[in-house]
């Protein structure tokens, strides 16, 4: 076993020479933060677009990233973060932190394509006894079982001698890369304790908040473990909002006083689950095993479901008023995944316009933070049948629902998020259906 002591030393005199693989949303700030609290830090990535705006100290991450500018500039120009396609710079690195895209594909099945290739890049020019992390979220048994292999082949060397490995998942979130990298908690995975703790050290330079050590594998069942807990939650309430419906009672009542007993924590049914993480994640935990898991994918089942839901309660509105679904005009209000959010990846918006097309329906989708998607609301609203509140936007807690009404063909509004006074609704001559809101009527 080749001692990793020498690192430690390094780190501690911040000697260290870190390098990131992969410049994305993961490993850009990642890279940028290190970098700015004075360690030298190379940047690899096989985009030379991507590699070149950030050589001239311009992040290519879309959307509005608190901080991200003005670090990167500044590192960038200070010569503390270096970028370049060249793998073979890696060779002068004492640690390589791996933040490759693993995703999920139709078949639940992860793809590990990229991480294997950087696994072989990074392997063939390794330096002796450097650590190789991995922030890659991936499911349970991949690093001791896939990735160590990969290593091992490539440097012709063994674990724990000729390399070490460490695995610390990702938690960040588009719009707060730089703050969630700074204040939320980490778990530093080692293919060794000693190995964990000086991960520990050098995470110690960006966080500031805990880091905790353990093992490879345990650090993987937590990333996927915790991602996955949250779309079963998600799933649950969305269930409860279904029988809320059915049972002529209100969602929000129901969640409200649940919530009020100690150690409840009903989360809030809405029109689909979106975004990079939750809906891949537990497929990731699931492959982590060979067994049956029900639970896992019948949440991931339920949420999905949820956009079509939603397009139900709009067809049973405009059936109300007369309008069948096909021919309606549907303006959908909200495109992105998350509130406040541009990021649009995996948006339950796209099924629930796939949902209504095939049914004969002409959708517009409208939103302020969505490039595209940002066109003038009113316009928008003008001679549809229908509104369908998909996310929970600021704009759309504060609608002149009288102004947009006086301008539609039929008056409905369906409230996906619940963020609509629906009794106001009601006065402006709009009829409504919400989530989770039973009809008095039944
Ligand atoms: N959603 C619901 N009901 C809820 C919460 C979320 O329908 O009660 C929907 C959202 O509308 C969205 C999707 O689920 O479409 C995901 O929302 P999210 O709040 O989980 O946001 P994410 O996907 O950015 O999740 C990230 C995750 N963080 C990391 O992976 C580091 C997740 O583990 C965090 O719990 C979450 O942020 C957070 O709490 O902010």
């Amino acid at each position: 076993m080749s001692d990793i002591a020498w690192l430690r030393g390094r780190i501690e005199r911040r000697e260290v020479r870190v390098a990131f693989v992969g410049l994305g949303y993961v490993g850009l700030p990642a890279a940028c933060l290190f970098a700015d609290a004075g360690l030298r830090v190379l940047g690899v990535d096989r985009k030379a677009d991507r590699v070149q705006a950030i050589a001239d100290g311009r992040s290519p991450i879309e959307g509005d990233e608190p901080e991200l500018g003005a670090i990167l500039a500044r590192v960038v120009e200070s010569g503390a973060l270096v970028v370049t396609t060249d793998t073979a710079a890696l060779s002068t690195c004492d640690v390589v932190i791996v933040c490759v895209d693993t995703p999920v594909e139709g078949d639940h099945v992860p793809r590990y394509e990229a991480l294997q290739a950087a696994m072989r890049a990074i392997g063939a020019v390794l330096a002796e006894g450097a650590l190789v992390i991995i922030e890659s979220t991936v499911s349970p048994g991949t690093c001791a079982k896939k990735v160590a292999l990969w290593l091992e082949a490539a440097t012709g060397g063994v674990l724990g001698e000729r390399f070490h490995l460490g695995h610390c998942p990702e938690r960040v979130m588009p719009g707060r890369l730089v703050a969630n990298m700074r204040d939320m908690p980490r778990v530093a995975g080692g293919s060794s304790p000693e190995v964990a703790e000086v991960m520990r050290l050098l995470y110690a330079f960006v966080v500031r908040a805990d880091v905790d050590a353990t093992d490879l594998t345990t650090a993987e069942l937590v990333k996927t473990g915790e991602n996955a807990f949250r779309d079963v939650q998600i799933a649950f309430a969305n269930q409860l909002a279904r029988v809320c419906e059915d049972a002529g009672a209100d969602f929000l009542e129901v969640r409200r006083l649940v919530n009020r007993s100690p150690g409840r924590n009903v989360l809030l049914a809405g029109a689909g689950v979106g975004g990079h993480c939750i809906p891949k994640d537990p497929w990731l935990l699931a492959g982590g095993t060979s067994a049956e898991l029900p639970l896992i994918a019948a949440a991931r089942a339920v949420n999905d479901a949820m956009p079509a839901h939603v397009g139900e309660l709009a067809e049973q509105a405009l059936t109300e008023v007369g309008r069948a679904l096909a021919g309606a005009v549907v303006a959908v209000l909200g495109q992105a995944y998350l509130e406040g959010s541009d990021d649009d990846r995996n948006s339950p918006t796209d099924a629930l316009r796939a949902w209504l097309t095939e049914r004969g329906a002409s959708v517009r989708v409208h939103d302020p933070f969505v490039a595209g998607f940002d066109r003038d609301l009113a316009a928008v609203a003008a001679g549809a049948d229908a509104l369908v509140v998909m996310v929970a936007h600021p704009e759309y807690r504060a609608l002149d629902l009288a102004r947009l009404a006086a301008t539609m063909r039929t008056r409905v509004l369906v409230d996906g998020r619940r963020v609509i006074d629906l009794a106001a609704a009601r006065a402006a001559g709009l009829t409504t259906r919400a989530i989770g809101l039973g009809r008095a009527d039944g």
